[in-house]
């Protein structure tokens, strides 16, 4: 145990969930709210740089370029940003014939002018080939078009990218493939030696880049199937010799669901022991659960983002947290994961005008908290 004041160590066993959820978030937002007007702050930037790590934020070059004080936002607390949908497949491949990187190129120099560090994402990803590519994925040539797009996106960017989701949520258990590989073309007759070639043409494409295999659900009690098998896949990886350098880990919680530190901190390690880094890539809270009142719905939501971080800092492996968004104005969970209500979801670190939420103040505090790299 880290600290005394650490909300994810209170003592849950003993009161019923509910209740030290309420608790928990009370005391959080007495503690953390009060300060959310001082100007004089330090950012998310310096607290995490303060440790040797790493705060970033996923950007979307519409509101950046137009929108002054969510461009001020980022870069008052980012030191890396990543694009939300700009480096993607289908948004800059409508034909076969062209490319069209005109908004990622955008992003990419503001973030060399604004001495921002540049995440790729993301180069294979099952749910993106633009229309086009239909046809020819499923046949004999899809590995092939697969393989040059991971290339000529890679290559386009080539030193201006410091690290790539090379392959992003090959996993999927449920689709009961070999090796617990999704249910796609390419990898349905590539196998993992597919993958391994994706890792290789990133490698040659821009060998300086850091290569990140990324994924989602393996956060919760219930996803010990998703943990076991993208442990598996990324043991496979490296036994084949993959030039992977990392497991990014998305990060998209929901509060109130079952978290268990021990298990968490066992499956952190055990992916550090394959020489791997960690990075959390897009991290946001859903608050799907949680009832209508704004100010409860914050607190639990920081509560357990703090929870969640305090576990993921303590280890070594970790290089770095990056949120799916700064704030909720913009946030993919309003028509992804709508509440039944209607009511919108209030799942990142700034609320809809840009002022701090106790989620800020969760991320800045776990940051405080956190052991120097
Ligand atoms: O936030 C993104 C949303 O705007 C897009 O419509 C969607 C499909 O491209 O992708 C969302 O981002 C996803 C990310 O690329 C991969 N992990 C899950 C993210 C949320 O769905």
């Amino acid at each position: 145990m880290r600290n005394n004041d650490n909300i994810g160590h209170w003592p849950a066993r003993r009161i019923d969930r509910r209740t030290f959820l309420l608790a928990a978030g009370t005391a959080f937002a007495s503690a953390y709210v009060s300060r959310a007007d001082e100007p004089t702050e330090t950012s998310l930037r310096q607290r995490a740089e303060k440790k040797g790590l790493v705060f970033g934020t996923q950007v979307n070059a519409g509101p950046l370029f137009s929108l002054k004080p969510y461009q001020d936002a980022v870069l008052r607390d980012a030191s890396m940003i990543v694009p939300e949908n700009e480096m993607k497949w289908r948004p800059t491949q409508s034909t076969a014939l062209q490319s069209n990187y005109f908004n990622a190129d955008r992003i990419a120099k503001f973030a060399k002018d604004n001495k921002l560090l540049l995440r790729g994402h993301t180069a294979v990803w099952h749910q993106n080939p633009p229309a086009w590519t239909k046809d020819i994925i499923t046949g004999d040539d899809g590995q092939k078009l697969v393989l040059e797009h991971a290339s000529d996106l890679i290559k386009h960017f080539r030193e201006r990218v410091m690290e790539w989701d090379v392959v992003n949520e090959a996993i999927a258990p449920e689709d009961g493939m070999p090796d617990n590989l999704r249910n796609w073309a390419p990898y349905n007759k590539g196998g993992i030696d597919f993958i391994v070639d994706c890792f290789y043409a990133a490698r040659e494409a821009d060998p300086k880049a850091n290569l990140y295999y990324n994924d989602y659900s393996v956060y919760y009690q219930s996803q010990s199937h998703r943990r076991d098998a993208i442990l598996g896949f990324l043991e496979k990886l490296k036994t084949k010799g993959a030039p992977v350098d990392g497991f990014g880990i998305q990060s998209h919680l929901i509060a109130k669901a079952e978290f268990d530190e021990v298990i968490y901190r066992r499956f952190l390690s055990e992916v550090a022991d394959l020489g791997l880094k960690i990075r959390a890539t897009e991290l946001d809270v859903s608050d799907i659960r949680l009832e209508l009142d704004i100010k409860l719905r914050d607190t639990i939501v920081a509560a357990h983002t703090k929870q969640y971080l305090d576990v993921l800092f303590d280890e070594p492996a970790v290089v770095g947290l990056v949120t799916w968004g700064i704030t909720d104005r913009f946030s993919w969970l309003h028509q992804g994961w709508p509440r039944k209500d209607r009511l919108r979801q209030r799942c990142l670190p700034l609320d809809d005008n840009f002022a701090k939420k106790p989620m800020w103040y969760a991320i800045a505090n776990a940051f405080e908290h956190a052991p120097s790299r």
